[in-house]
């Protein structure tokens, strides 16, 4: 039984041909190595240097791994074993490393949601993967995490357990299930370690299957890219959960280097740069909205941050004008970051030139990452032109979790994912993004799927017609409008905000803005896909100077 769910898992989510496999393997990207191993290790070298920093709560290696067995004991007496599903959505703190060293160590795989996920997404991770626990925190952001719970229970019949950090109310105290002893570690190198999650799905939620030993891999080698040692101290601001804090390298890539991960509740550079003062924190990743902040809040700010030697910047374009200010704002270098939940990482070199650093978002990080640039019909475009950007390599995933008919549409018959980024490569081997092909809009970082808001739109009895699209925006890069034809003259904007947060839409897919309009604009002969309208819908609204910012 325990053998059978663990190989429908990995029947669920495609995994590299043998050749791939036996070449990773071979040239040593692949290791022997499990999420538990790696701990155990660590806490061999390191054993007494601090692993984490929260608040006051210091917690060492050795107490890491020990907290992360009796936990994992705790919740195999709870019933859950090897192959089974569940979802993480807990907020930055020592209880999220815990919880997710103790899944790995019984090789139960967590989806890792943010925080900011809501019903409607909750509720589909919960359902597609049939997981049997959902493990919260009582409230977080001034949001109670325990009343989401409450409403999602009827509909999931296999959801057995909600665990709760902080007060349980009626559910399961994860306070309560740390046992002594511990377990033995149950995962292999190539089983699925965690469940990361795409940007801007269309309606299923589009899971992406991270393995222990090509998960390692990445890890370390981003850690090695961003300089990470013993001495590194990172600062986790962005949502532990994200690919980018989690492992490129973030708190993991700290983890694996020996360093100190220092836990910040919320991003805000008043909260870092008092942690960064205090602790003498080296390095920390943000996206571009929050490098801008923290630029700003530099001027007055009068915490010491003169610890910081590096700020990574990724998830959404920097523009090369900010690019610019990060060292004489900040003090410190910048280091660009341009990389996918799915797989490939790039970076700028920490010691790559000043112009190369500003304009570029780096190279990729592994020897073995393959690139193609191609053009409308997958064909390769001259050097130095921009086009589709196609990647294949030692941890760039060959399918999501189970959806097998967009597998076909997202990689390329010999395994290459379609990463949906227009890029241009310099002669030096550095990517610069210049666009976006894929059906998405980019907010600060955070990514959305117009379709998805626009079913949701649709779904109101007053809307005729809806299509979402992402304006250009100083702060965020891009916001998002809603173009909406009402059947009836009444219809208001707090009408539609009011029916999208009752379907349970997180607050970042919410339109930052409602334009509504007669019809729109004509299309011409023939079928007009919703992509071409949205583009169309773009270019009118800037053009006729209605874009006023709001
Ligand atoms: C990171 O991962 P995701 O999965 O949230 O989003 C990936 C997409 C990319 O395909 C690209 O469209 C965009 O986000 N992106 C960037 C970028 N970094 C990511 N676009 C322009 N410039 C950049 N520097 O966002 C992510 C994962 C790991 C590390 C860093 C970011």
């Amino acid at each position: 039984m325990l053998q059978e769910t663990a190989q429908t898992l990995s029947a669920d989510a495609p995994a590299w041909p043998e050749t791939f496999r036996a070449r990773y393997i071979r040239e040593g990207f692949w290791q022997a190595e499990t999420f538990s191993g790696m701990l155990d290790r660590a806490a061999e070298r390191h054993a007494g240097r601090t692993a984490l920093i929260e608040g006051e709560r210091h917690v060492s290696y050795e107490g890491l791994r020990r907290r992360a067995g009796a936990l994992a004991a705790g919740l195999r007496r709870l019933g859950l074993e090897k192959g089974d599903r569940v979802v993480v959505q807990m907020p930055n703190g020592v209880a999220f490393a815990e919880v997710v060293f103790a899944l790995l160590r019984l090789g139960v795989v967590p989806v890792l949601a943010l925080p900011s996920h809501r019903h409607l997404e909750i509720g589909r991770f919960l359902d597609f993967t049939e997981a049997r626990a959902y493990f919260i925190a009582d409230r977080a952001g001034g949001f109670d995490y325990r009343a989401l719970a409450r409403e999602l229970l009827p509909d999931l019949p296999a959801l057995r357990h909600v665990i709760v950090a902080g007060d349980a109310d009626v559910f399961t105290p994860l306070s309560g299930l740390f046992e002594d002893g511990g377990v033995e570690d149950a995962a292999q190198p190539e089983d699925v370690a965690v469940f990361q999650i795409s940007g801007g799905t269309t309606g299923v939620p589009k899971l992406i299957p991270r393995r222990h030993n090509e998960y390692l891999y990445n890890i370390r080698t981003a850690a090695a890219a961003s300089g990470m040692g013993e001495d590194t101290v990172y600062l986790c601001a962005l949502p532990v959960a994200h690919n980018f804090p989690f492992a490129c390298p973030g708190i993991m890539g700290t983890f694996v280097s020996g360093g100190t991960v220092v836990i910040a509740p919320d991003p805000d550079p008043n909260t870092a740069f008092a942690l960064i003062a205090a602790h003498g924190v080296t390095i920390t990743s943000l996206v571009p909205p929050l490098a801008l902040l923290w630029m700003e809040a530099a001027g007055t700010a009068e915490a010491d941050i003169s610890s910081l030697r590096t700020l990574q910047v990724g998830g959404a374009k920097l523009s090369e004008e900010a690019a610019r200010r990060v060292r004489p704002c900040l003090g410190c270098g910048l280091q660009q970051v341009f990389g996918m939940a799915e797989g490939l990482i790039c970076y700028t070199g920490l010691d790559d030139d000043e112009e190369t650093i500003v304009t570029t978002q780096g190279r990729p990080m592994s020897p073995a990452d393959e690139i193609r640039v191609v053009d409308a019909e997958g064909r390769d475009v001259a050097p130095g032109e921009a086009g589709e950007l196609l990647t294949r390599g030692p941890y760039t995933i060959r399918g999501y979790y189970r959806i097998p008919e967009h597998n076909e549409k997202a990689f390329t018959p010999d395994g290459f994912y379609r990463t949906g980024d227009i890029v241009r490569l310099t002669p030096s081997g550095h990517l610069v993004l210049s666009g976006r092909e894929k059906d998405q809009i980019n907010r600060g970082g955070e990514k959305l799927s117009p379709e998805e808001v626009e079913n949701l739109l649709l779904a109101h009895a007053e809307v005729h017609d809806a299509a979402v699209v992402g304006l250009p925006d100083e702060t965020l890069g891009e916001r998002t409008c809603a173009f909406v034809i009402a059947k009836t003259g009444g219809l208001k904007s707090l009408a539609l905000i009011r029916h999208l947060k009752a379907r349970g839409l997180a607050a970042f897919k919410m339109p930052d803005q409602f334009v509504f309009i007669a019809r729109f604009p004509e299309t011409g002969i023939g079928k007009v896909s919703k992509k071409d309208l949205r583009e169309r819908l773009k270019q009118l609204h800037l053009s006729a100077g209605l874009d006023n910012g709001a």
